[in-house]
């Protein structure tokens, strides 16, 4: 069984008793990989604390946290620089919570967490399907021969899914070669109103898992993270994007990864992924019903 360490406070409104629990939330806070600025491991007890500054009820989705079984487990305890025994203790983590039929929802850390987290949903839903959220493809092949990295990490999905599963939303950042890769084997879309329904007309009777890295964000909402990149969505954008699309799918896991407190000094990077969080917890509320169809 993984370990967990418990910080000061617990995810506004995650309370229930984790045995009951419709979404489980738990910490991966590891940043060994990243490759411009570190500090993404101090995110989670970071915007569990912070989680305070905002209400449990989403106007966006007249749905309120306190309506529903959240419970929240603490940070996993990782090794800090043998990163596949930590991807290893974070797969394990989340295999456990498919196993009841619940849903992880995941803070990081490093984007590359997401790798064991989706090889787990995918033990238990075959046909799964990803959408990532991010400024950048994260498609090398390696980084400086690296080949497990959070700029390889979707990569590393594609590989393990199989082409055509994997949808990337806000993607403004990578190579020539990556952007002819994601075209390939996946699907590029843009917020326009068009494309959004066209994801949720072929992803909406299959079980999905959402990849949320905070720089998908423009700088100017979300200035706290290793790796800005101008040009990004606004977080009113987002948060539309997710009350009004993402809560339309069957969503079987979720993470919210690359908040890094030290570059965060007004904290409003840390509020407002705490508000995402809210959001996609609140945003599976539709996923059971849908899954018994
Ligand atoms: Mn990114």
């Amino acid at each position: 069984m993984a370990e967990f360490y418990f910080p000061q406070s617990r995810f506004l409104g995650a309370d229930s008793d984790p045995a009951q629990a419709e979404v489980v939330i738990f910490g991966a806070p590891m940043d060994a990989t990243v490759t411009f600025r570190p500090g993404a491991r101090l995110a989670p007890p970071r915007i569990r604390e912070l989680s305070v500054a905002i209400e449990t009820y989403s106007p966006y989705q007249d749905l309120d946290l306190e309506q529903m079984a959240v419970a929240d487990l603490g940070d996993l305890v990782l090794p800090l620089t043998d990163i596949e025994a930590a991807l290893g203790v974070i797969g394990q983590a989340a295999e456990q919570i498919h196993l009841t039929g619940q849903i992880p929802g995941v803070l990081g850390g490093e984007h590359l967490v997401s790798l064991p987290l989706i090889e787990a949903a995918l033990k238990t839903y075959p046909d799964l399907c990803v959408l990532h959220l991010d400024a950048h493809t994260d498609l090398r092949e390696n980084w400086e021969g690296e080949s497990f990295s959070h700029a390889t990490v979707m990569r590393r999905v594609v590989e393990r899914l199989g082409p055509g599963r994997l949808w990337q939303l806000g993607v403004r950042s990578g190579t020539a070669s990556e952007f002819a890769y994601a075209r390939e084997v996946g699907h590029l879309i843009s917020t326009q109103a068009g494309e959004l329904a066209l994801l949720v007309e072929q992803l909406k009777n299959k079980p999905v898992y959402i990849s949320l890295d905070i720089d998908v964000l423009d700088p100017a909402f979300a200035p706290g993270t290793g790796t800005p990149e101008a040009g990004g969505l606004s977080s009113r954008e987002l948060l539309e994007i997710i009350s009004q699309v993402v809560s339309k799918l069957k969503i079987c896991g979720f993470d919210l990864v690359e908040v890094s407190p030290p570059y965060d000094p007004s904290e409003r990077t840390c509020i407002l992924a705490a508000t995402l969080l809210r959001e996609l917890a609140l945003a599976t509320s539709n996923t059971e019903r849908r899954m018994r169809k």
